[in-house]
């Protein structure tokens, strides 16, 4: 690394409030890019460690695969962590930002365990040791109707998970959140049996999209967006994007998710995003995109796209099954 670019990295580390505008992100996001390396995932122990590759050019559009970024304008980063849904620290969307503060992230632990040929209890650093952080610029649908335009930092779940080499017999993986009551004062409220569980299938994990999303808008997760590890998985709604992951499970059959657990009949447990499926109460043709502009949290509804848009990459999943039946 030249002196001028170690300068340049050490002086991208710019306080969080002068990055408040999408402009001066987008800025920042193409040095990064040149750099070769996005620091902010707390991998600062090995990514410091190693040389960094040669500088580069940010890729251009062409060479981002499909899905991997979209052209929408991005929610406010003050919008993404202060109107959350995180239960563990309450049910209103600003309870997380306030309360979520009490969270601990490091040291944090990850139990890998089930259908796989090496199950163990793994630190955070451990997991993610060696991979760089990619970014994502993801639509994230909740099931209530609201949506938002995101920029993560993550890893691709299949890399995470091939490591513990799952076996033939892991058709599916669960997850598992932390359930701390001292942490979360959530828990108190049974709005949930706790802990949160989600599940994907091994096919919908492994998918190119699945990430393991460590950061957004070029810093570490904030501990109400899921600190310090937490899924996203863009063409379903957001309850499956599990926050605060403590454990991950290789299983042969399709694991209990606690949306499901609670309401079978409102949350499947492939909740792929459908606009044509209205949930009992309400309908899921359109969706009120979170943009901040003008002084809004909400702009005028926009019509709800099959799979959340990312039908070319994703339908394939689902070849043969009624997307009615199995929503
Ligand atoms: N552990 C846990 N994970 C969770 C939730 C939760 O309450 N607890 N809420 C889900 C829902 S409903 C949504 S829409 C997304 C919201 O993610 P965000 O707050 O980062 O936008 O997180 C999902 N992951
Ligand atoms: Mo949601």
């Amino acid at each position: 690394m030249s002196p001028s670019l170690r300068s340049l990295r050490t002086a991208l580390r710019i306080p969080a409030t002068e990055i408040a505008d999408e402009a001066v992100w987008r800025q920042r996001r193409r040095l990064l890019a040149g750099l070769g390396a996005l620091p902010a995932l707390g991998l600062s122990g090995c990514a410091e460690a190693e040389p960094p590759p040669p500088a580069r050019e940010p890729p251009g559009r062409e060479e981002v695969a499909a899905g991997f970024s979209t052209d929408e304008a991005l929610t406010r980063e003050a919008d993404v962590t202060s109107y959350n849904n995180f239960y563990e620290f309450g049910t209103g969307k600003a309870d997380p930002s306030r309360a979520a503060k009490t969270l601990r992230t490091s040291p944090w632990h990850v139990e890998v365990s089930g259908e796989c040929a090496k199950p163990g209890r793994v630190s955070f650093d451990d997991l993610l040791r060696g991979f760089l952080p990619e970014e994502r610029v993801y639509r994230l649908r909740c099931v209530e109707g609201w949506s938002m335009v995101i920029p993560w930092l993550g890893v691709p779940l299949a890399q995470v998970l091939r490591r513990f080499e799952p076996t033939s017999k892991a058709k599916f993986v669960a997850f598992t959140t932390l359930a701390d009551r001292e942490q979360m004062p959530g828990l108190r409220y049974r709005s949930i049996d706790w802990p949160y569980r989600e599940g994907l299938r091994i096919d919908e994990a492994m998918h190119p999209l699945t990430l393991l999303a460590t950061g957004l808008y070029g810093k570490p997760l904030p501990q109400q967006n899921g600190a310090p590890l937490r899924l996203v998985v863009p063409w379903k709604y957001g309850f499956k994007s599990i926050k605060s992951i403590v454990a991950i499970r290789f299983v042969e059959r399709m694991p209990p998710t606690a949306w499901n657990d609670l309401q079978p009949r409102e949350y499947g447990f492939f909740a792929n995003v459908n606009p044509a499926v209205d949930h009992p109460r309400w309908s899921q043709a359109s969706e009120r995109r979170i943009s901040g502009s003008e002084g809004r949290l909400f702009a005028d509804r926009i019509p709800t796209r099959p799979f959340n848009g990312y039908a070319e990459q994703v339908a394939g999943l689902y070849a043969g099954m009624d997307l009615r039946r199995w929503y």
